[in-house]
Order: structure tokens, then sequence, then C-alpha cells
């Protein structure tokens, strides 16, 4: 074991999802050292116990596994479980977690951004509950981060990844696992699969697009060995250090192939997609996109549908800025509905004290409380389970779903790589207009309250504040102002536009021609195109 003396970097700050940034920084000598240190001294009591490793196989994945192994020798832990290749899905890294009784867990991925040399790499920390860190724990991180003067490290060959089996590293145990056999264990608990294997034994053509990324062998066990969908129905199957160029982000611009195929009159019947690390999903029916926040509110409505949430769900939880579709199904169910800032570590008290049994998020995330982690194959395979179930494509479920509920137009648009500054004054100006907003007309639309969103969290008492300016206009439609926590260039301003539809006879509106007014609204509000110097946004989901 040998100390090596550092010193700190400035800029280890976690976001809303770890640290995140482009591999050349984790390449700067002790970069990425000083933050697994920077985690494993802001821990208690891990002497001895067991850290999950895994990430989602991208450029660099493997040497921090590396390093990483030889830092927990060198720190105490007992015994360090890696999935085979150092590949873990998030989700299937959460389950570990919990399944084991781990510690903890780092989990290195940088989700959907892309992967490569010059891209993007990251380092999240996991609790014992198998979920990110709270705030608390992240805030110690980047306090230790901005002191470290040394590192401790075990002086050892590296540990041979690709082989099953259990190895000593300097007195610790390292047991490399098979990544996919617990998760698609735990998979086969909570769904139908007699009922989805029938469905697709009948004709139903299911595909999965995995970009390159984690899931593809996840989704090969499940979808084709387990339920017996046709080899190939899993695309972009073998996970690859840069995604095969690909921008491994599952929604209507990254994964338009797959949406146009579908969309073909002789396409499949349904498709899915998943994201770097596999907790994102994108679901896609014949003639039918539907949206993040609409999945979660359709996952809730049927969820007795599938056996492992048969007895009903005690709650629900979404980010602030998904749309309220859930919050319908949450009062005709008469359970709890919780309104969370982004992030989906705001989700893990909710779950653990059991309040909430499903989670979901605008930005393609949906989840339970079988992880604490949202979930792309269990997305999809409660869609399976749901169809199947209902005998229902998923269009009709969907128009029947808003007929009963009434629709929530939805969309968010990204200006991505934003100059920094700009974006902060957008924010900055936006806070000063806060408190002479209500009462003033835009066209038909008036402002009934507007704020900067803070959370109150009902289990612990924590506050987080600053989590997102909110105007309400009356009758219930919304902007939502925010800069994400996961870019790593530039600042990327996300605008969040909804409005709720009763009418069945207006649902079906092209969705940006439904919200035009509202999103020329929240540019004037915001004054997005002066401050920002861009005419459109970059995507549009
Ligand atoms: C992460 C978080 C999510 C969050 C998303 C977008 O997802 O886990 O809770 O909604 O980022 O965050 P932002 O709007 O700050 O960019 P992932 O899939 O990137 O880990």
């Amino acid at each position: 074991m040998k100390t090596v003396s550092t010193t700190p970097y400035n800029d280890q700050k976690p976001g809303t999802s770890g640290l995140r940034k482009k591999v050349p920084v984790f390449q700067q000598p002790n970069y990425a050292e000083n933050f697994i240190q920077s985690i494993f001294d802001s821990l208690e009591g891990f002497e001895g116990k067991t850290l999950v490793i895994g990430g989602d196989g991208r450029y660099y994945n493997r040497e921090v596994i590396q390093k990483a192994l030889k830092m927990a020798a060198a720190s105490g832990f007992g015994k360090v479980m890696v999935g085979k290749g150092g590949i873990l899905s998030t989700p299937a890294a959460s389950h570990v977690i919990r399944k084991y009784g781990a510690f903890g867990g780092i989990v290195l991925s940088a989700s959907h951004n892309p992967g490569g040399p010059t891209e993007d790499f990251g380092i999240k920390y996991n609790i014992g509950n198998g979920g990110p860190a709270p705030e608390k724990i992240t805030d110690a991180i980047f306090a230790r981060t901005k002191v470290i003067d040394s590192y401790k490290i075990v002086d050892a060959d590296d540990v041979d990844l690709d082989a099953i089996g259990s190895v000593d590293l300097a007195g610790m145990t390292v047991e490399i696992i098979d990544p996919v056999a617990d998760y698609a264990d735990l998979m086969e608990t909570l769904f139908d699969f007699s009922a989805i294997r029938a469905l697709i034994g009948s004709g139903f053509r299911v595909v999965i697009d995995s970009m390159s990324a984690v899931t593809g062998p996840y989704a090969v066990e499940i979808l084709e060995k387990r339920l017996g969908a046709p080899q190939g129905s899993v695309r972009n199957a073998e996970p690859l250090p840069d995604f095969g160029h690909h921008h491994p982000d599952p929604n209507l611009v990254h994964a338009k192939e797959l949406y146009d195929d579908v969309m073909s009159a002789d396409g499949p019947d349904f498709g899915a997609a998943s994201d770097g690390d596999g907790d994102r999903n994108m679901v896609v029916g014949k003639g039918m996109f539907v949206t993040p926040s609409d999945s979660l509110a359709v996952i809730a409505a049927n969820a007795t549908l599938a056996p492992g949430y048969a007895g009903g769900i005690a709650g629900i939880a979404r980010s602030m800025p998904t749309s309220a579709a859930a919050d319908r199904v949450a009062e005709k169910l008469g359970i709890g509905m919780y309104e969370t800032p982004t992030g989906w570590k705001f989700f893990g008290n909710l779950l653990d004290a059991g309040k909430a049994t499903v989670c979901g998020e605008e930005s393609f995330g949906t989840g339970s409380n079988h992880v604490r982690e949202k979930d792309g194959l269990w997305a999809v395979l409660f869609w399976l389970n749901i169809i199947a179930a209902r005998k229902e494509g998923v269009k009709d479920i969907i128009t029947k779903h808003w007929a009963e509920f009434g629709r929530n137009y939805y969309s968010r648009h990204d200006y991505e790589e934003v100059d920094t500054d700009a974006a902060n004054g957008l924010m900055a100006n936006l806070r000063d207009k806060l408190a002479t907003l209500p009462g003033q007309r835009f066209g038909a639309l008036t402002v009934s309250t507007a704020d900067d969103f803070a959370y109150n969290d009902p289990v612990d008492g924590s506050v987080s504040k600053n989590q997102g300016i909110r105007v309400l206009f009356e009758g219930g439609s919304r902007v939502v102002f925010r800069l994400s926590g996961t870019g790593t260039s530039g600042a990327t301003l996300r605008v969040y536009v909804e409005r709720y539809e009763p009418d069945a006879a207006r649902h079906g509106i092209e969705t940006q021609e439904a919200l035009a007014d509202l999103i020329a609204v929240a540019d004037e509000i915001a004054e997005i195109k002066a401050r920002t110097g861009r005419d459109a946004p970059t995507v549009i989901t």
C-alpha cells in the first residue's frame, strides 16, 4: 500500500448525477484518484464491507475500475463485486448492491452522453439502499475534493475483469460476477413473462435499440432468450466503448431510426430504446410516441396488471418538471403524489419509506421500488406486460388513458452548449422578475403564480432550494426553466412546456402546435433568443 501526494482540483462538484467530465479531464494526473478517495473519505464504517463497481463500458471504464479496485483495497474494503468486463447497467448495479447487502457502489457512467477518447465519462457513488448518494453525501464529497492532499492505493497487478470468479487483491476479495443474471431473474419476478411470451409468439413484433451501449446483453437475455423474440430483435446489442459513434440518448433525435421504423407501415408493433447506462427508456408504439410523463401515468394506472405490483401501489413520485399526468392517476387511485427536484436521488427516501412505489421523470426515466435507480428495461417490460394483459396496442392504451384522465400536452426544449454566463444571466433575470409576474397577461394567458421550486423532503426534513423557475398560468398550463446538471460543456437551458386539455375532442393536435402560444410566452418571459443568441432549441422532445 502506498500513500500518494496530490493537490485538489477545483471542478469536482457532482452534478445532477455524479461527476461528469470529458475523458481528457479525467485523464489528468490523479483526477479520478482524487475523486474516488474523496468518496471514500466521506464515508464511515465500510472497513471489511462490500463495494459494488460497474460501468456502462464506455471509453476509460476499465482503467478507472482498476484504479478504484486498488484504492478500495488500500482503504480497507473487504470485497468488491464487479460486473464481468467492468459492465453493470445502472439499475443492475443498484440491484446487486441491494441483493448482496453491499455497503455501496461506484457507478461509472456519463449516461446518455457520447463516449470515446474525447467524449464524456462519469463517476457516481450509490449508497447501501442502491440509490444515488443524497445531497448531504455529494456535498461532503465535493468539500473533500477541495482539500484532498493524498490518496491510498495498493501496488498490484491489474485484475482480469473478464474471468468470472474470485481473486485476491492485496487482502481484499474481488469477485467478478455475471452482470446480467441477477437482474434478469429480478425482472422475471415482477412481470408476467408467460403472457409476454404468448404476445410475442402471436406475432406481435418488438424491437429494442440498445444503441451500442450497456443494455444489449440484458435485452438479448430477456427479450430474445427468455421471452422468445426472434434473434436480431435487439439492435446495436454489443456495448462499444464509443457507442459506435452514436449518442446513446433514447429520444426522438438520437433514436430516430427506430422511431421511423416503428412508424412505417410494415414496421414492428413496438419499439424501445435505452441509453448508455441502461436507466433511461423510450417507448414507441405503432402510430404513437409515448412521452415519458405519459408513460409514468399509464404505468401507474395499470400497475396491478403486473404480478409484482398486483397488490397496488402506495404512491407516485415525479420530478417537478415532469408533467402532471401522473397526478391525475394518483388522485383517482386515492394514493400519495410527490413532486421532487430533478434527480433520481430525491426519490430514494420516498421509496425507502414506502411512500412511493413508482417514480418517473420527463428525462426518459421511470422506475419503482424494485431498485433505487430508474430502469430502462423495466419500463419496457412493464409496457409489454400491460399490452399483453389488455390485449391492446400502445396507441389504444394511450388514447383511452387521455380520454379518462385528460391529456397533458408536454414538450421540452433544450438549448445545449449555451455560453455559461449568458445562461446564468437568463436565470438570474427570471429570478428577479418572479415577484412581478403574477397577474401579468400574455395574450390569452394570465400568470397565476411564479416561483423558484424548493423541496422539503417529507422523510428527512432536508430542504433543497433553487430547483427551477416555475411560471404557472390560470387554467393549469405552465412553463418551467432550469439549467441542466448533467452537461459537460457550456450550459444547457431546459424549457419545459405543459398544457392540460380535458376535452377528448382536442387530444389529436400536434404537440408543438398545441403548445405554440406557451412556447412563445416562454421566450418572451425569459428572453431566450436575445440572451442565448439562439433562434431555435438544439433538441425538442
Ligand atoms: C440524470 C438524473 C435524472 C435527471 C437527468 C437530467 O439522469 O439521474 O434524475 O432527470 O439526469 O438531468 P438534467 O436535467 O440536470 O440534465 P441520467 O440518465 O443522465 O443519469
